[in-house]
C-alpha cells in the first residue's frame, strides 16, 4: 500500500518529538544545514532521490498553530528550503510540502518542510 494511506498520528499534547532529540544531537541524522533558528536533515524514509527536512529549532506543533510571532521564521524557513535545494543540485525543480493534522497526514508533530526532488513528481498528490 502507498506509504501514509491510514491517514497521520493524532497530536499527543506538545510532547518534544524525535525532531527535538534530533535538534539536540541525541538522535543521529545527516545535517545538511544548521543556523540559531533551524535545522535542515535528510528524511530517515526518502520519498525521492533527495528527500530533506527544514525545522525551526522552536518546536511549533504544526502550521495550523503558527501566529503573526512566526512570520519571520516562517518566511527563513523557506529561504533555507530553497537554498538548500540549490545546493543540492536540484536545478530541474523540486517540491516543499507541508503536512498538517490527520488529514494531512502528519506523524511528527515539530513543524517541519518536506522538500523532495530528484525525479518528476506527480500532481495531484494522493
Ligand atoms: P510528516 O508525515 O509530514 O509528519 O513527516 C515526518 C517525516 O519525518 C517522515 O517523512 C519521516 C521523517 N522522520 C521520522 N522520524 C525520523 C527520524 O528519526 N529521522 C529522520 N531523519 N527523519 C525522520
Amino acid at each position: 500500500p502507498p506509504a501514509k494511506a491510514r491517514g497521520g498520528q493524532a497530536e499527543s499534547g506538545g510532547q518534544p518529538t524525535i525532531f527535538s532529540k534530533i535538534i539536540a544531537r541525541s538522535v543521529p541524522a545527516t545535517i545538511l544545514y544548521e543556523d540559531d533558528k533551524c535545522l535542515v536533515f535528510r528524511d530517515v524514509a526518502p520519498q525521492a532521490p533527495v528527500h530533506f527536512l527544514v525545522i525551526p529549532k522552536r518546536p511549533i506543533p504544526r502550521i495550523s498553530r503558527v501566529g503573526p510571532q512566526d512570520t519571520e521564521l516562517l518566511g527563513h524557513l523557506l529561504v533555507v528550503a530553497a537554498r538548500t535545494a540549490q545546493a543540492e543540485g536540484l536545478a530541474d525543480g523540486y517540491r516543499l510540502v507541508i503536512n498538517d493534522g490527520k488529514h494531512g497526514a502528519q506523524s511528527v508533530y515539530h513543524l517541519h518542510l518536506h522538500v523532495l526532488g530528484g525525479r518528476q513528481l506527480g500532481w495531484p498528490p494522493g
